[in-house]
This record gives structure tokens, sequence and C-alpha cells, in this order.
């Protein structure tokens, strides 16, 4: 039976990750950090299949007893302050956590336990330009947040390690992954608790800052997958995770209105943009300034030709019944309220 040690298991990505591997029969353990109230997120229906070890990706003593504890096959590294806008506020934090921490996690791992396979979350944010076809595997990276330059170190360590110390370190460069876990300050699920909000009474319009910004969205379960196939190949690698499609924040808002069965019509320009209700008259979405970034990622859109092809990795959830299914779990979460 494998064993496998996931960082950031309370987050999206290690929920779907841990469901994954337990079903595969893998024996599970989550590195879980010390917070002033208990709280397991997304896996509080795992808590008595997963095996928590204490830890935090600052800390290297804690990394060195988590290994030495879990004596991983796999360690898949998903713990990260991963909010790009929280990275301008707080980009020391998100620093030590996203750059060092993932350097103290391949040490811990080097010193204890080096035929361990290592899975590092890269992301589409290593790219920041205009680009004119689909970022693939050779794509010059230009990172535009402290978030991103952060993940362009822990990418580049990752590769490092593999290089230098022959580690099989893989990185899969994830373009955006959405689901019903995802956390509710991020703009997809931002847009679908909202709505289901207005919906039933208890908010009145939603407020977003750019809605022309390009997001290549697909859904996390299927995201997972890809992580685990890279750690079964015989080499170690890098891998782009994409759907080969992108759409704007203001597609996916109204395709999530449409889905929550309210007929909107978008009016107005720049900060003056607005969504209304053609049923009630009522605004419903505006522009606030205050959720514009420093600096923007405008585009993303990835090519997965790759891991199609060397991993055999199939995405099985499409744009629309992706919004869909977030908004019917935001909807169905209200009602229980
Ligand atoms: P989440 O924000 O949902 O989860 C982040 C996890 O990291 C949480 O479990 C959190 O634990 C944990 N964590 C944060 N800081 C620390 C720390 N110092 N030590 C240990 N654990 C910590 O992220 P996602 O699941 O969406 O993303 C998973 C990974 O993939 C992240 O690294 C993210 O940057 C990356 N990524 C995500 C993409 C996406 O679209 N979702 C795309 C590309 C990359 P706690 O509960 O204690 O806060
Ligand atoms: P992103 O995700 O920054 O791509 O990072 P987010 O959903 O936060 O933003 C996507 C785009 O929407 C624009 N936007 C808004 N964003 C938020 N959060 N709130 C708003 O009100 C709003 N209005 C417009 C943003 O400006 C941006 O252009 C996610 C994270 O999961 C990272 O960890 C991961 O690495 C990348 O995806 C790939």
């Amino acid at each position: 039976m494998k064993k496998a040690l996931i960082t950031g298991i309370t987050g999206q990505d290690g929920s779907y990750l841990a469901e994954l591997l337990l079903e595969k029969g893998y024996t599970v353990y989550g590195l879980y950090r010390r917070k002033s109230r208990l709280d397991y997120g997304n896996v509080t229906h795992l808590i008595n299949k997963i095996k928590f070890v204490e830890g935090d990706l600052t800390d290297y003593p804690s990394l060195v007893s988590a290994i030495k504890e879990s004596q991983p096959d796999e360690v898949y590294n998903l713990a990260a302050q991963s909010f790009v806008a929280a990275s301008f506020h707080q980009p020391i934090a998100t620093t030590e956590i996203d750059a060092l921490g993932v350097v103290h996690l391949l040490e811990a791992i080097r010193n204890v336990k080096p035929d361990t396979k290592f899975y590092q979350a890269s992301t589409s944010e290593l790219f920041g330009g205009v680009y004119n076809e689909a970022c693939d595997e050779n794509t010059p990276f230009y990172p535009r947040s402290p978030y991103g330059v952060a993940k362009l170190y822990a990418h580049w360590i990752t590769k490092n390690y593999r290089e230098s110390y022959g580690l099989f370190a893989c990185a899969g460069i994830l373009f955006n992954h959405e689901s019903e876990r995802r956390g509710k300050e991020f703009v997809t699920r931002k847009i679908t608790s909202t709505i289901a909000a207005i919906k039933k009474g208890h908010m009145d319009c939603l407020e977003l800052g750019n809605l022309s910004a390009k997001r290549d969205w697909g859904h996390a379960e299927d995201y997972v997958r890809a992580m685990w196939l890279m750690l079964q190949q015989d080499r170690p690698d890098e891998y782009i995770i994409a759907t080969g499609e992108t759409r704007t924040v203001r597609e996916f808002a109204s395709v999530a209105f449409k889905a929550a069965g309210l007929d909107v019509r978008f009016e107005g320009e720049g900060v003056n943009e607005v969504a209304i209700d053609n049923n009630t008259g009522k605004t419903v979405l505006r522009v606030n300034q205050q959720f514009f970034r420093p600096a923007e990622v405008d585009v993303l859109l990835g090519n997965p030709a790759k891991a199609e092809k060397k991993l055999g990795w199939v995405r099985e959830v499409g744009f629309n019944a992706l919004v869909e299914r977030m908004v019917v779990s935001d909807e169905q979460l209200w009602r229980m309220n």
C-alpha cells in the first residue's frame, strides 16, 4: 500500500486529491498547521480516513518530523498562501510560505527520505504577459505579483533539486481550477456564492474588479488526477494542465446568472459597467475599484497537449458544467442556512 503526504490538505485541491488517493488505496497523511480553532476545512468529511501530522511549511523541523513519521512514497506540496490579491498586502509572508517553504520541504525530503517522489504546485501565474498563442512548457515566465514571483522560485528550486540531487521532483503548471469547494475570495466562487445570496434576498449586488480579465478555468477534480499521473511516470518532468479555452470574468458571471435563472443585461463601460436584472430592474452587479490589482495578468490560456499525450490526461468537466455545478452547490448551501 502506497503512502502519500499532502500539504495543503484542508484546501480545495488537497481535499480532491485526498479523495482520489484514498480511492486508489493509499494511506494518506495530511500536513496540518495549528490554528486558533480546530478546522479541517474541505476535508472535514475525511478526518477519520486521513492521518494528520502537525507542521508548517515555514518550520523546517516540523517538516523533517512529518517526513519521518509518514515515510511517504509521494509528497504533494499543495500548501500555499494561494490568493494573488493577498500577496500584494502580505508579500513577505507569501514569499516565506510559497518560495522558502518549498526549499524547506525539499531539504527535509533530501535529508530524510530522498527516494520520495515530489509534486510541486506551480501555476499559470508564472506567465504574466500577453501572448499570441496558448502558453506551453516553453513559454517564458513573467510573473506579475509577489505570489507569482514566489512560485517562480519554487518552480525553479524544484527543478534544481531534480538536477542537483536526482530527486524525482515534478512541477505541474496548473491553470485556474475551481469547484464547489473553492475559497469564496476567488472570483468564480465569489460570483456563484453572491448570486445565491442575491436570490435568497440576503444581498443586493455583486461587486467585482476587472471584468475583462480572461482565465482558462477547469474543474479541480480533473486537475488533481493530473498531479497523480505526473508521479506515476518513469521520469520527473513539468506539465501544463489547462483547458485550452479562455473566458472573461464577465462571461463567467453572465453564465452564472443564467444558471441561477436570473435574466440580466450588461450596460456601461469600465468602472461604470453594471448588470441589471431584466425582471426587477435592479442592479445586481457593479464594478468596484477596490478589487483591482496593482498589476494584473490580463489573459491566461494554456495548451495541455503535452499532458494529454504523455500522461493520457483528459478533462471531463467543461466550462458550462463547472459554472452550473458551482451555482447549484451555492444555492443548496443557502437553502440549508
Ligand atoms: P487553497 O488556498 O484552497 O489551499 C491552500 C492550503 O495551504 C490550505 O490547506 C492551507 O491550510 C495551506 N497552507 C497555507 N499556508 C501554509 C503553511 N504555512 N504551512 C502549511 N500549510 C499551509 O489552495 P488550492 O487548493 O486552490 O491550491 C493548491 C495549490 O495549488 C496552491 O499551492 C496554489 O498556489 C496552487 N495553484 C492553485 C491553482 C488553482 O486554480 N486553484 C492553480 C495553480 C496553482 P490552512 O487551512 O491551514 O489555511
Ligand atoms: P487568480 O484567481 O488571481 O487567477 O489566481 P482569482 O479568482 O482571484 O482572480 C481571477 C481574475 O479575476 C479578476 N477579478 C477578481 N478577482 C477576485 N478574486 N475578486 C474580484 O472581485 C475580482 N474581480 C475581477 C482578477 O483580477 C483576476 O484577473 C488563482 C489562484 O488559485 C492562484 O493560487 C493560482 O495560482 C491561479 O489562480 C492560477
